[in-house]
């Protein structure tokens, strides 16, 4: 992302600079200190960030950047300014140069912009003036926006898309936003839902926030609200969405944990008719603690694991059962399929730098999860009992 810094003062143009450079590894700054510098340049930017005032203008430079369209993020002191809405609507933001916190929330947001490319928010309203309204807020902080007129409308653009947010107005003829938010959190649990509705309606407002909506803005709302809002709750979201997958993963080895098979595996199970199951453990791994420590203990068990993940196709699933044992899932596979699998495991280990072995069991017997499971792990323990570094499929 290349970004124009317009600012007279030499401190901030390099604090600002650094900051964003810094923090953004995609980011590089270029900077002019005054209307006449920023004349001579014919470069286009994907960002401004403007102070307000400078030597030889008196805001001239921003309005003449905003008339072209231009993305400009005004820098200023001048909290007069705000009170000018129409100018604060062709910015993408401000930020008040009066705290150091500023710097953050300026690197938060561009953060954010650079993401938001990928966001797509389906938009629910009948009004077609708030509709355009809206869209035009979020689109120029380029988000992806759909638009539905009405909730049956929204309910077949869900089906097609992948949103990733949805705002929605209360108050519509026929199925009424409430309505929409109880199939949302039917069918697509984890999709963020912001309301947008008239101050009167404070009923609905609890409503649907005991339903699950995770916001709410009161028409009639400035710019900012809308923005502040829909940026907070992304945030919150990828934030959300990152801790879970690490709840999901196993520290050391990075694949799925005992937390994940408990509680998402069983679904994942059903979807399919055919699939096979195999449980491999290493062998005598006490004996290769005991003999080496357990830091090359711990090596040897990243090493097993990326084996295996480097092996398995992309949906199959692998997770660590228990210290040395990981159990892998494979749908659309019969026992013979699986079995090649695992010679390949068993060969990638082969010219590992790590002398080792394993024994396993695999199944596609069983009429759930936990019996298929019980029957890999009975083979896998016979795999143990007939002398170790063997494969049982029956
Ligand atoms: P077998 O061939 O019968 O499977 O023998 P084994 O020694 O591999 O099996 P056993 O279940 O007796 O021992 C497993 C060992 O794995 C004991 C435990 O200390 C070790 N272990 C479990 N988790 C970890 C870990 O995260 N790191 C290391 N280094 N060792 C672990
Ligand atoms: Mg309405
Ligand atoms: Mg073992
Ligand atoms: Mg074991």
């Amino acid at each position: 992302m290349n970004i124009l810094i317009i600012e007279d003062s030499k401190i901030y143009q390099k604090v600002i600079k650094n900051k964003i450079e810094d923090s953004l590894f995609f980011a590089k700054c270029d900077i002019v200190s005054s209307y006449k510098e920023l004349k001579t340049v014919n470069k286009n930017y994907d960002l401004y960030i403007c102070d307000y005032f400078l030597g030889d203008s008196e805001g001239e430079h921003v309005y003449e950047l905003l008339n072209e369209n231009k993305d400009v993020i005004l820098l200023t002191k001048n909290d007069n300014l705000f009170e000018n809405q129409e100018l604060m609507n062709k910015l993408l933001d401000y930020v008040i140069k009066d705290n150091d916190y500023m710097f953050d929330y300026l690197i938060k947001f561009i953060r954010r912009l650079k993401k938001n490319r990928y966001i797509k928010i389906l938009v629910v309203e009948d009004s077609l003036s708030i509709r355009k309204l809206e869209k035009k807020i979020l689109e120029k902080l380029k988000f992806s926006v759909l638009e539905a007129k009405d909730a049956n409308e929204a309910v077949e653009i869900l089906k097609k898309e992948d949103i990733d947010l949805l705002i929605t107005d209360l108050i519509m003829p026929d199925m009424n936003g409430v309505e929409l938010i109880k199939y949302v959190k039917k069918n697509y649990d984890n999709l963020p839902i912001i309301v947008v509705s008239s101050a009167e309606d404070n009923k609905l407002f609890i409503k649907s926030i005991k339903l699950g909506a995770n916001d709410f803005i009161k028409k009639p709302f400035k710019k900012d609200e809308l923005v502040i809002r829909v940026n907070n709750l992304l945030e919150f979201f990828d934030t959300f969405k990152k801790i879970n997958e690490k709840l999901q993963k196993d520290a050391l080895t990075d694949v799925y944990n005992r937390h994940f098979l408990e509680n998402h595996l069983d679904t994942i199970f059903n979807k399919y008719d055919k699939k096979s199951i195999a449980i491999l453990d290493i062998d005598f791994f006490k004996k290769i603690n005991d003999t080496y420590g357990h830091q090359k203990g711990d090596e040897i068990l990243k090493d097993f694991a990326n084996k295996i993940k480097n092996t398995i196709r992309k949906s199959d699933i692998v997770i660590r059962y228990g210290g040395e044992e990981f159990l892998i899932f494979m749908p659309n596979t019969s026992k013979e399929e699986a079995m090649i699998v695992l010679l390949k495991i068993k060969n990638a280990i082969k010219n590992s730098e790590f002398n080792y072995t394993f024994s396993a069991g695999i199944a596609n017997e069983g009429k759930n999860l936990s019996e298929m499971i019980k029957i890999a792990d009975e083979r896998l323990y016979k795999s143990k009992n007939s002398g170790r570094d063997k494969i049982t499929i029956k």
